[in-house]
């Protein structure tokens, strides 16, 4: 393996779930062709260009080989489900296939990152997508819960390598989550894009050696 190789297999000695028969096959992570292409919401940004000339590394949101596995908090519940709602439709507009995606309920958002760290251990996910909603209350305990639970997914996604999106919902008030539960769906998009990038780049380092 090169040392290229190396840097961008994250986190492989934490593999203790991987049997040796489920490795990687490096060009496993590339998008299947889409049939169609569905119209789907846009991740919130403004306009964006890269000035000609250079090689550029940019993910779609298509079909990826490997599953999807979304962890969802089960607190404020009727919030969540619709985060759930919407992030099962955008994987159904993108084509990806119901079997082929993984749904684990939690308790609340504290434990999103446990989850989606176990689930991104197994390989078997190409993203992992993280839903919750955290109101704040009138203790610090918002900040605990919210806090930790950004770090521990970032922390999941940066140790196993496996992209983990941030469908977490951080708001003051219910109205204000009614306003965001469009976040599942962005979700979705952000992590089936970060994915393309992931088998974008083990193709081209596959293509060199
Ligand atoms: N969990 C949430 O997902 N949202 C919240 O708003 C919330 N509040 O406000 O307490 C919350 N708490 C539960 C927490 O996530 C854990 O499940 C609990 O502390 C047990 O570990």
């Amino acid at each position: 393996m090169s040392g290229r190789e190396d840097d961008l297999r994250l986190g492989d000695e934490d593999d203790e779930l991987l049997e040796d028969d489920e490795e990687l096959d490096d060009d496993e992570d590339e998008l299947l062709p889409a049939d169609d292409e569905p119209a789907l919401a846009q991740h919130a940004g403004g306009d964006f260009d890269v000035p000609a000339g250079y090689s550029v590394v940019e993910g779609t949101a298509g079909v990826p080989r490997r599953g999807v596995g979304i962890v969802v908090a089960r607190y404020n519940g009727a919030i969540t489900t619709r985060l759930l709602e919407g992030a099962l439709d955008t994987l159904e507009a993108v084509g990806v296939p119901r079997g082929s995606i993984t749904v684990v309920p939690v308790p609340g958002a504290f434990e999103l990152p446990l989850a989606a760290m176990a689930l991104a251990k197994t390989r078997r996910y190409a993203c992992i997508v993280a839903l919750g909603c955290v109101i704040r209350g009138e203790t610090a305990h918002f900040e605990y819960v919210s806090g930790e639970a950004a770090s521990g997914l970032q922390l999941a996604a940066i140790e196993t390598g496996v992209p983990v999106s941030f469908g977490l919902l951080t708001c003051e008030n219910a109205e204000q989550a009614e306003a965001r539960i469009g976040k599942g769906a962005e979700a979705v998009l952000s992590g089936l894009e970060m994915a393309d990038v992931f088998g974008q780049l083990r193709a081209s380092i596959q293509s060199v050696t």
